[in-house]
């Protein structure tokens, strides 16, 4: 054999060792895709730590430590890092304030569909509908509920059915598991995660780093997400999500 053939043989071996090898060391990078994370509407109005106006029992400067500190850690371990941000016009028909004679929590009918009356709250522009965790993490933040007329607690689509970025978003970046957090575990954690498994991601829900509206609702929603498929991890565990 002549040499060059020699060396063109060594390569292509090398070649086809090293990819079951890097597959192997790296399932983050192969084939199978990227690790998307999702921070859900982690914003002042939801936290008793800025007296938010639909402060949300338990999220607590600790909380926001705690979220903080695992995406940090997540974006160092090469996750692509994402977030929602619930983003509403001050018309917004999910604000009580919005509809004559209404209290907060309040469920009203609107053209079928039940919608819950909310004090207002993430109304565009203001201090309180600010991302809490350190923007720079973030390849994206996909904001959602901008439409006066529809509620979105999934950061994929709003209740009339209008499409966010965040799946086109998700595709550009060839994420194919997504772990998803934030506020609020029984509302829109809950929406994203489910709308994230009907397209198809494989789903990692985090509940230590999740809060909720209510009690009943949360237990009734991580329930929910089981149902459909979704991974429930009681806390943050990066190689157990690298195996899944
Ligand atoms: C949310 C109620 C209203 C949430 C947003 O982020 O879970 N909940 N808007
Ligand atoms: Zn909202």
């Amino acid at each position: 054999m002549k040499q060059g053939d020699f060396i063109a043989v060594i390569f292509c071996l090398f070649g086809f060792l090293m990819v079951p090898l890097l597959t192997m060391a790296c399932p983050e990078c192969s084939a199978e895709g990227n690790t998307g994370v999702i921070v859900v509407d982690v914003q002042g109005d939801f936290t008793t730590a800025k007296k938010g106006s639909l402060a949300v029992n338990g999220a607590d400067q600790a909380f926001i430590k705690k979220v903080g500190k695992a995406t940090k850690d997540l974006s160092g371990k090469g996750f692509i890092i994402f977030a929602t941000q619930d983003w509403h016009p001050a018309n917004h028909v999910s604000f009580f304030t919005n509809h004559e004679g209404k209290k907060p929590f309040d469920l009203i009918k609107i053209d079928g569909r039940s919608q819950v009356l909310w004090p207002p709250h993430c109304v565009q522009g203001t201090e309180n509908a600010r991302v809490l965790v350190d923007n720079n993490l973030f390849r994206a933040v996909v904001k959602k509920g901008q439409d006066p007329k529809y509620d979105s607690y999934s950061g994929f689509q709003d209740d009339g059915g209008a499409k966010t970025e965040m799946d086109k978003i998700l595709k550009r970046n060839t994420v194919r598991k997504v772990v998803v957090y934030g506020i609020a575990t029984d509302y829109c954690v809950k929406a994203t995660a489910i709308d994230a498994a009907d397209a198809g991601y494989k789903v990692i829900v985090v509940e230590d780093l999740c809060r909720g509206v209510a009690p009943e609702t949360s237990k009734k929603a991580l329930e929910e997400m089981k149902a459909k498929g979704i991974t429930i991890l009681k806390e943050l565990d990066i190689e157990k999500i690298k195996g899944l």
